[in-house]
């Protein structure tokens, strides 16, 4: 049976979920909630996902929220291709990679902060688009040391296939791809990012090809 996905084209955290779902080969369902019309504050959906946000999984009819723990129970329960290393170490630092942007960069460019900065505070348009790029920028330039001083690098952020690194690699990416954020001080991340897009699974995942892309 599908898994259903409450999803919209452009969550980064969304983006994460299709990712692997795709690398494992799993049948999707999606819901497309409008992220910018307000979708996600329907009475509905705060009862399927009371923190108001997308993605929400169902798997049957269990009830999965979290990007992160979203990959990790996939991985868990669908093990082919494993997405952390077996290495405990190594896969502390694919989990801390990882972390890097679903923790400290991309919460603080989603829609309801984006929305405070300036419906609340009174930012100008330019000021938000400034807020972005910094913390984009900085988890950017967190990842391009992480990926220099790998002592042995591979094809991908950690060894020769796509892990939970790599997924969250891409999703720091393509918001700074939409803000304009400039990726030349980044040609590590730059890399990995090019070859996660020769991979299926990764590109047919990309904002731009879901059916409600705008
Ligand atoms: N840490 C959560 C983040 C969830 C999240 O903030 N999702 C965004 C889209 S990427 C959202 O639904 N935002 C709605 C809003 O900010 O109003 C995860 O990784 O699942």
């Amino acid at each position: 049976m599908a898994m259903k996905l409450f999803t919209y084209f452009r969550s980064q955290a969304s983006f994460r979920v299709r990712i692997a779902l795709n690398l494992k080969g799993l049948k999707r369902e999606d819901t497309f909630l409008h992220l910018e019309h307000g979708d996600q504050h329907r009475a509905d959906y705060k009862k399927i996902n009371p923190q108001a946000v997308v993605p929400t999984l169902y798997d049957g009819d269990l009830k999965l929220f979290q990007s992160l723990a979203i990959l990790e129970y996939l991985d868990e329960t669908y093990p082919n291709p494993p997405l952390l290393p077996k290495d405990a170490l190594a896969r502390a630092w694919v989990r801390g990679f990882a972390l890097v942007n679903v923790a400290d960069s991309h919460p603080l460019i989603v829609p309801r902060i984006r929305n405070y900065l300036t419906g609340t505070l009174g930012l100008s348009e330019q000021q938000r688009v400034a807020w972005i790029q910094h913390w984009l920028g900085a988890g950017l330039q967190t990842m391009e040391t992480l990926l220099a001083e790998r002592k042995s690098p591979g094809r991908f952020c950690h060894g020769d296939t796509p892990t939970v690194a790599d997924i969250c690699l891409m999703t720091q990416v393509t918001p700074a791809q939409l803000f304009k954020t400039d990726l030349a001080p980044y040609p590590r991340v730059m890399e990995i990012h090019s070859r996660c897009m020769e991979i299926p699974a990764f590109a047919n995942s990309h904002p731009r090809k879901q059916p409600d892309a705008e």
